[in-house]
């Protein structure tokens, strides 16, 4: 291993080892050298080379979100550190833990017109849990620092020893923010930036380590609130009506067990997502076909009031379906509680309790303990059962769209394959139909980007054991191009990229209206095929513009290749906004 002669640098190293954060994903430059040769050279550390720092960020953040540890981003100076920004934002909503770190010129070399040098402080502003700067060493490069010493980085009197006192205290101070970040960050499940100046040279390294570090990781609890659970007993016991919605998690995040006895207990109703992951035969899983129709019948309010919760509880991470926000704010219960780690959202705007501790520890002392049950189940299963007839009816007869693409999609997916969805439509077309149990569904949904889908898909791929496909609109798919020039993609990952030459998802969205800017300007329509892209980056390609050629293209597309695969479908947008408008009146006539 190369040890970087730079104290703080060597730290740095020392410290991602001591907290066996090991995966890391370093951009090219200079500044960063010592990092990333010290990174490089170490056998322990799984080193992933990426040009573009935007789609490094994602690709980063694809990891994290499989291994639930920090992955390391390292870049240079300048502007390289602001591309790392839309995918620290989805990491801080999405709670997936990344350590930036940034390298930058010694303070006295910024703002005096050097080159390739931003203020680096603090540039993720507020969508990051913190940001700081290292103190730079005085003992590496005194004469330097010296011939500036504007800043008063060396303190007189000059001598030996004072040199050195003033670096042990760098170095006690430098600790303390390197260890409370990584903490914070594997604590949290939150990103984190630790900016770094180094004076030159950048290329010394000596082959083993010379300093000492002060502190050991400790033990991370990471449910820490200690509550007593007994008081939810008299609330559960009181309210018969109770809904739990499954936001993003992670599948096995509520286990089979307490899966199976949540669905046997009537007065609780569980709507899950795509994303949600964790299913069950009596959960329901496609929350805007059940929604979606009251919403075009004359006696809605009545259906409504009758679905209305007493209590709400919301698990996981973000919560895709718009319907079910505007039920639950226009209809909302009396208490919502928030349970687990990620972070509480007021999406209803009735208040939210968090209540900090494991799911299922949660369930099996409070609801589970309860007699209460009322079936209000059953107000929900009539309502589902009526529109799945009339869905099915529809799908049978409606024209090639978008709809019956992911119709087709969601029976036909591998049970073996992961499944990355990019925003917007694809998401929420996959949301109305039932996908296999055992397929993982992933969507950037922290802050529902279009600009890192692929990169992130590719980023989980490289750490998952089971293949991975994206499926994703052309828009989103053009925005992260970049995220193919990536030479980890292995032969057995897949795109489906649904072609409807602009953002179809603008035409569908409520309250839409055509008028002269609207193409323009919102749904940008273009002529773009991904044919030449697949071809500079090794894809095999294929093109689909029929349901039976779409069918037939699936039957050999998950089998094994030499190269990973691209299937672009081209569907017309003004048709499938029609059909989806068509498809929640359908519903509707129930
Ligand atoms: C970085 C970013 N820019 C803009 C948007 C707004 N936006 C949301 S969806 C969308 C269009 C997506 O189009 P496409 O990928 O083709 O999928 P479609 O909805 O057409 O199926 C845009 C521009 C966004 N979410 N993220």
């Amino acid at each position: 291993m190369m040890y970087p002669t730079i104290p703080s640098a060597q730290t740095i190293l020392l410290y991602c080892l001591r907290f066996n954060t090991t995966d890391v994903v370093i951009s090219p430059g200079s500044r960063n050298v010592p990092l990333a040769i010290g990174f490089a050279s170490n056998k322990k550390f799984n080193c992933y080379s990426i040009v573009d720092e935007r789609s490094a960020g994602f690709f980063a953040l694809g990891i994290a979100q499989q291994t639930k540890t920090p992955v390391i981003l390292l870049c240079t100076s300048g502007t390289a550190l602001l591309n790392y920004s839309p995918a620290i934002a989805e990491a801080y909503y999405s709670n997936i833990p990344l350590i930036v770190l940034s390298t930058d010129r010694p303070t006295y070399k910024i703002n005096i017109g050097d080159g390739q040098t931003i203020d680096q402080n603090k540039v993720f502003g507020n969508n990051i849990l913190s940001s700081n700067s290292l103190l730079q060493d005085v003992t590496h490069q005194t004469q330097a620092i010296l011939k500036s010493n504007i800043q008063k980085l060396i303190k007189t009197p000059l001598s030996t020893a004072s040199i050195k006192k003033q670096q042990s205290k760098i170095q006690d101070f430098n600790e303390e923010l390197i260890y409370s970040s990584f903490f914070n960050a594997i604590q949290s499940k939150k990103p984190i930036h630790i900016n770094i100046p180094f004076e030159e040279p950048l290329y010394d390294f000596i082959s083993s380590a010379t300093i000492k570090l002060s502190k050991k990781p400790q033990r991370l609890d990471v449910f820490e609130q200690k509550v007593s659970l007994d008081e939810f007993i008299p609330l559960f016991e009181k309210k018969s009506k109770i809904l739990m919605l499954i936001g993003c998690s992670t599948p096995n995040y509520l286990s089979i067990k307490t899966r199976k006895k949540l669905a046997e207990k009537t007065s609780v109703v569980v709507l899950t997502e795509s994303t949600s992951n964790l299913s069950h035969k009596s959960f329901f899983a496609n929350i805007d076909k059940i929604i979606a129709p009251i919403e075009n019948l004359k006696n809605k309010k009545a259906v409504f009031s009758n679905l209305k919760p007493q209590i709400l509880i919301t698990l996981g991470g973000m919560i895709i379906s718009k319907k079910i926000k505007q039920f639950l704010r226009d209809y909302p219960a009396t208490h919502h509680l928030h349970i687990g780690l990620n972070t509480p959202n007021d999406t209803f705007y009735c208040g939210v309790e968090h209540i900090k501790v494991d799911p299922n520890l949660f369930f099996e002392k409070t609801l589970l303990q309860t007699t209460v049950d009322l079936n209000y189940q059953n107000s929900w299963l009539e309502l589902y059962n009526k529109h799945q007839l009339c869905h099915k009816n529809f799908i049978k007869q409606a024209p090639f769209s978008d709809l019956i693409v992911f119709s087709v999609l969601s029976s036909k997916i591998p049970a073996y394959y992961q499944v990355h969805v990019a925003n917007s439509s694809p998401i929420r077309y996959l949301q109305l139909f039932k996908m296999p149990e055992v397929n993982s569904v992933y969507c950037n949904r922290g802050t529902s980007g279009i600009d890192g889908s692929t990169s992130t898909a590719v980023g989980a791929s490289v750490v998952n054991k089971t293949p991975t496909l994206l499926v994703t609109g052309d828009l989103s798919f053009f925005y992260d191009a970049n995220g193919l020039w990536n030479s980890y993609i292995n032969s057995d990952f897949r795109i489906i990229i649904i072609n409807n030459h602009g953002g179809g998802i603008f035409k569908i969205l409520p309250g839409h209206k055509e008028n002269k800017f609207f193409s323009s300007f919102i749904e940008t329509p273009h002529k773009l095929s991904a044919k030449q892209l697949a071809k500079m980056y090794g894809f095999k390609y294929q093109n689909k513009k029929s349901k039976l050629g779409l069918k037939i293209a699936l039957n050999g597309f998950f089998k094994k290749s030499s190269a990973p695969k691209i299937l672009e479908i081209t569907t017309s947008s003004k048709l499938s906004s029609d059909t989806l408008k068509n498809y929640f009146q359908f519903l509707s006539r129930a």
